[in-house]
């Protein structure tokens, strides 16, 4: 074991309001020491480390010149505010992060009052930090409002909006503007491009300049600034930036792990009282000062435990089965082999959706669009309306995003749109705001869709070979976060029929209908029914919609009890079912159905196996839901025979 770094300065802070006094090397150094604590932290609990090393300057930095928690700050996405965490009384639980009962691994409200706005999605903290600053401006007060906002996240079209609004509000609000040239991917696009020519044509201010540049703009610090003009050379140019343009004052770029440029910048942007949003840029290395980080491609964006001195990262299982995000990219690598109308969409995950395997073995057909999930959508759509044949993989929770495009841009106009739903259903450490609850709910109320959720990797690869096929309306496939369940996958995929299921054991007295993962535990479940008695059924939808209304007739005339169970919200598959049931009649005779849904509220981070067991959602009860439902003496008489 490493020995833990020594931290003299960082122990004396427990709230920001311990280091406003520091001196500016006292500052210094309680960089280096927070730092090293964010990387033994994180090599125990795993996390988003690259984020959080790029910003530790600048996290000391603003909590030193801002008066946090009145000045709101606010960090989008929130998974770079390890540091800020470790500086706002939580340092004590930073061990706990991203672990069941610890701290989430984003800002959260709930939290700490110093994260005055959750994240996890990005390019959501301009918007929010406006509406704070003309709410503050409403009720007369002054605080400030500080905006984190980082390149990748710059490619979103809510970034755009707020700063659209921004500029022509006259309110005070500070956005910093984090570029590190990175997303979890090399960022892609104009304004990626944009940034890069604004930072090499205009090299890191001298402090000089930056003080009289910033000073000359605000017109509180007139005085200081005409002074101070008077000491500079004439001539200085400045502005004409896009964000300047766009009716914010621009600042930048500076150097954002030099604490001598940063502080007395944002000490004159703090001082200034225009009424007018300011953009400071400040460029920063993500994984900085620590070397596996920086060296690393993803500069160790989200990594697993780690070795702190070889930077080596704990391995899964040796053999275990390949994940399903693999196992898609194989599959729509073999189907794009056959047909070359297949193209493949990412929103700036294109490792996380597997797709950077496709893209090495087809280099013109894949598009990474940014963080964009709505113009990802219509972009697919776009595409589709020309022959070609997007498979648009986006996971369950950033779908949300492009909800609007879905219903308007693909469903309306029955656009052969295939989504390759990743990530669907409870996805553990990452929590609330990344599970992957309401796809089915949300795409299953869409008229024309087809719907379907693989029970297992093999099934995963028939359902991209049936989303091809599908040629005339849209179409998406949901499958789990992690690793498959080590089934044999098919040598050839054949599409499946559409909208049949299909039935793995045949039972009397219950029957589970299964859609999507939680197959394996519908047939422990059955085992477990039989030892107790009781015949049970066993079906596997595969699809939500169209329905297999032949299937689900037949499963509720021929059981006492009908079980549907599913890794998603109420409003989704058993939502289906019941709706088919009670439109034909087949609840009116006694059929006792019992829907298995996600609960009712935001589940917190946890192991999966934890968030399973809290769901409700394993063999255990679904057994427990068949007894309840069968009431206790006829449980207790289908007992009888078992124990006999
Ligand atoms: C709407 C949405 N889509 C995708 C993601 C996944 N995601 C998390 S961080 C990230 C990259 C963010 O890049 P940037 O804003 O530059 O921050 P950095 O990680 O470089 O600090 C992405 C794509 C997300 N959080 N939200």
């Amino acid at each position: 074991m490493t020995p833990k770094p020594a931290t003299p300065l960082l122990d004396r802070v427990r709230v920001p309001a311990d280091l406003r006094n520091f001196s500016a090397a006292q500052l210094r150094q309680l960089a280096d020491e927070l730092r090293a604590e964010t990387i033994d932290a994180v090599s125990v609990t795993g996390g988003h480390l690259g984020a959080s090393l790029g910003v530790v300057e600048l996290t000391v930095a603003l909590h030193h010149i801002f008066d946090t928690p009145r000045d709101r700050l606010i960090w989008d996405v929130g998974h770079q505010a390890y540091p800020h965490k470790i500086l706002t009384g939580r340092r004590d639980r930073i061990r706990t992060l991203r672990q069941g009962g610890g701290l989430s691994g984003f800002t959260k409200r709930s939290e700490s009052e110093y994260d005055p706005f959750g994240a996890a999605h990005s390019s959501t903290s301009i918007s929010a930090g406006l509406g704070m600053a003309v709410a503050r401006d409403l009720v007369g007060d002054k605080n400030h409002v500080v905006c984190v906002i980082g390149d990748g996240a710059m490619s979103a079209g809510m970034a755009y909006e707020a700063m659209n609004n921004a500029g022509a509000m006259k309110s005070r609000l500070i956005v910093v503007l984090n570029d590190n040239d990175m997303s979890i991917a090399p960022p892609v696009g104009a304004m990626s491009a944009y940034l890069s020519r604004l930072i090499s044509s205009r090299p890191y201010q001298s402090l000089r300049h930056l003080a009289r540049d910033v000073a000359k703009r605000f017109p509180r610090p007139i005085e200081r600034a005409a002074k101070r003009a008077e000491e500079f050379t004439r001539g200085f140019l400045t502005g004409g930036t896009l964000f300047e343009e766009m009716g914010f004052y621009y600042v930048g770029p500076i150097d954002g792990h030099n604490l001598d440029h940063l502080l007395p910048v944002l000490r004159n942007v703090r001082e200034a009282d225009d009424e007018k949003p300011i953009l400071v840029h400040v460029v920063t290395q993500k994984g900085k000062g620590y070397a596996p980080a920086e060296a690393a491609e993803d500069k160790y964006h989200g990594v697993a435990k780690f070795n702190v001195v070889t930077g080596e990262q704990a391995k899964g299982p040796a053999g275990a089965p390949p994940t399903y995000t693999r196992v898609f990219a194989n599959a729509l690598i073999a189907e794009a082999e056959k047909d070359e109308r297949i193209v493949a969409v990412t929103a700036a995950m294109p490792s996380g959706t597997g797709l950077d395997l496709f893209a090495r073995r087809f280099p013109k057909r894949i598009f990474d669009v940014g963080i964009a999930e709505q113009h990802a959508v219509t972009f697919a759509a776009g595409m589709a309306t020309e022959g070609f044949k997007p498979f648009c993989a986006i996971y369950s929770t950033f779908l949300q995003r492009g909800y609007d495009q879905v219903v308007h841009d693909v469903a309306i106009q029955s656009l052969p749109v295939r989504f390759a739903i990743d990530r669907a259903g409870l996805v553990g450490a990452d929590g609330q705001t990344h599970a992957g609850s309401f796809d089915t709910a949300y795409l299953g109320c869409l008229p024309g869709f087809v719907l379907m959720a693989a029970a297992d990797e093999a099934e995963l690869v028939r359902m991209v070979a049936t989303a091809r096929a599908i040629d005339d309306r849209p179409s998406a496939f949901r499958y789990p976060r992690g690793e498959g369940l080590g089934v044999a996958l098919p040598e050839t995929a054949e599409p499946l029929e559409i909208g049949r299921g299909r039935i793995l054991r045949e039972g009397g007295t219950v029957a589970i209908l299964s859609y999507g993962t939680r197959l394996a535990e519908a047939l422990k479940a059955a085992d477990d029914l039989g030892a107790h008695g009781l015949s049970t059924t066993v079906a596997d939808a595969r699809f939500a919609k169209p329905l297999d209304v032949d299937l689900v007739r037949r499963l509720a005339r021929e059981h006492a009890v009908l079980i549907t169970i599913e890794e998603g919200s109420v409003g989704g598959f058993s939502s289906f079912v019941l709706h088919q049931l009670a439109t034909e009649g087949l609840l009116d005779h006694g059929l006792k159905v019992r829907p298995m849904v996600l609960p009712d509220r935001f589940q917190e981070h946890d192991t999966p196996k934890a968030q399973y067991e809290e769901a409700g959602l394993t063999a255990k009860h679904i057994v427990a839901t068949a007894l309840a439902a069968l009431g206790a003496d006829a449980a207790a008489a289908a007992m009888r025979p078992a124990r006999a």
